[in-house]
């Protein structure tokens, strides 16, 4: 058996025996749906801009128009993508019942509830609502979600709606700040509550799963650390070398479209 095949039974035999799953997803799982990942060469006009300076509030603030055109680029593009076979596997497990699944995901894209939506609309064997519902509230947006948007100034709750098609940002109807993604931005605190969640996944998991992240971006890197300092097994995927692999049990070298549907089926 090649190493890649015996990780993949080790793996599989550690996602069997696990009660309480937590799956830690990066842009890494998003790239097979044409969604760039951070440390891609960004194309075009972003080549000679550092997403770490683009996605912070001095970034914003030092030009508006062209943080929000970024943004506006990079929704466009998730529009016109597709949930993954990657998303896919992970959303079928959420649903298949047996171990409590918890996700947390970096990304800002939203594949991960449209994964889960259509999973729902497509299952033969009607999950019951309490399933449903709990799936639903098992997904962690850790660095928020870039189709929702907020004030500037944080002077109410977020808009409903804006004009998705202007390339500067819009104003807040209550205090006439521009509006800004609603992501966290770097040198932004996570949302409380999503960072609480997180935690309580790392410190309660019996096996964690890490897929698609460099593991360099805080406090989202440190979970599989937690999880590990617990005894509790890590599960790493990811095409490359990361520092996640230090504190993994089994790590597969591969896709997350090609490795997950036959660990997590
Ligand atoms: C905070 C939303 C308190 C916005 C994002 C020094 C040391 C430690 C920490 C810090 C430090 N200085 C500053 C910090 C804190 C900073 C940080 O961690 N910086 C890093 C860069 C050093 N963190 C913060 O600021 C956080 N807030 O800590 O507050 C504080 C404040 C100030 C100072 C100290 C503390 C907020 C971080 C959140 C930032 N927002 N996103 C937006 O999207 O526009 S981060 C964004 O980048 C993503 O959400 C994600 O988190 C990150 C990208 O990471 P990955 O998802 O891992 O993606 P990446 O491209 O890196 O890697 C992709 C991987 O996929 C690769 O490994 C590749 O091999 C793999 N892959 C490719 N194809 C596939 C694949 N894998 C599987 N299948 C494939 N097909």
């Amino acid at each position: 058996m090649n190493d890649n095949a015996a990780a993949l039974a080790q793996a599989r035999r550690l996602v069997a025996a696990a009660r309480r799953l937590t799956i830690s997803t990066g842009a890494g799982v998003s790239a097979e749906s044409g969604i760039p990942t951070f440390r891609d060469a960004l194309t075009g006009l972003w080549a000679n801009y550092d997403p770490q300076a683009l996605a912070t509030e001095e970034g914003f603030r030092a030009d508006p128009s062209l943080v929000w055109d970024w943004y506006a680029t990079r929704r466009e593009r998730i529009a016109a993508a597709a949930p993954n076979a990657a998303h896919r596997a992970i959303a079928r497990r959420q649903l298949a019942g047996g171990a409590d699944v918890l996700l947390i995901t970096q990304n800002v894209d939203g594949l991960h509830r449209r994964a889960l939506e259509e999973a729902i609309s497509a299952s033969t064997s009607a999950p019951d609502a309490a399933a449903i519902t709990h799936a639903r509230e098992s997904i962690v947006e850790l660095h928020g979600n870039i189709l929702r948007v907020r004030c500037l100034q944080g002077c109410g709750p977020p808009p409903p709606g804006w004009e998705s098609d202007s390339r500067s940002p819009p104003r807040c109807e209550r205090c006439g700040s521009p509006l800004r993604p609603d992501v966290v931005w770097f040198g932004e605190l996570l949302p409380e509550h999503a960072l609480a969640r997180a935690h309580a996944a790392a410190g309660e998991c019996d096996l964690m799963l890490v897929v698609g992240t460099s593991g360099q971006v805080y406090p989202a890197a440190q979970l599989p650390f937690i999880a590990r300092e617990r005894g509790v097994p890590v599960i790493a995927i990811n095409p490359e070398p990361t520092p996640i692999d230090e504190v993994a049990t089994v790590v597969l070298r591969g896709a997350a479209g090609a490795m997950l549907p036959p660990l997590l089926a």
